[in-house]
């Protein structure tokens, strides 16, 4: 496997681990916040971002490199308040698409044309949870505080199924 795409590759892997326990601490919050709702949401959201990680895991030894599995930075204990928690979680996923977009670029570069092809799939996946997480925000503000609001806010994301982006969802397992 060329070398630089692989440091690449190995780079994402650190991001969607990071990506994963960041959720985490938000549910978590959320949870002890009396926020069920958003803090099942967030679990799941924790969750498939583990799956983000392992499949490029997956896909890093099976194409002959060798994954490095990254130690975690602390992500925050404590969140100002839930909309602090989806501004958050969208600025995070704006970072993370800059760096598929990059990874996407250093494929190019290398004419590293399978990888390229691989990497399509995480493009998608950041289309759908840039818009998801634009959609939660926008209710959010919508809301303005009210606690009314709020609770049927996170009512409404018990119920919540999220979108899967099928297409290749198979290679991690
Ligand atoms: Fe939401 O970031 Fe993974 O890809």
């Amino acid at each position: 496997m060329n070398s630089r795409v692989e440091t690449a590759l190995n780079d994402q892997v650190l991001k969607e681990s990071f990506s994963s326990q960041f959720y985490l601490a938000m549910a978590s919050w959320s949870e002890n916040q009396g926020l069920n709702g958003t803090a099942k949401f967030l679990y799941t959201h924790s969750d498939e971002e583990r799956f983000h990680m392992l499949k490029l895991i997956k896909f890093i030894n099976e194409r002959g490199g060798k994954a490095v599995i990254p130690s975690v930075e602390k992500p925050p204990v404590e969140f100002e308040n839930i909309v602090n928690v989806f501004e958050l979680l969208l600025h995070h996923e704006l970072m993370v698409t800059e760096s598929i977009n990059n990874l996407v670029d250093i494929c190019l570069q290398e004419k590293d044309y399978s990888t390229h092809n691989f990497v399509q799939w995480y493009v998608s996946e950041q289309l759908e949870e840039e818009a998801m997480a634009r959609t939660l925000l926008d209710k959010l503000k919508l809301i303005g505080g009210d606690a009314g609001g709020i609770y049927i806010f996170d009512r409404d994301l018990e119920k919540f199924v999220p979108q899967t982006n099928e297409a290749g969802a198979d290679q991690a397992k």
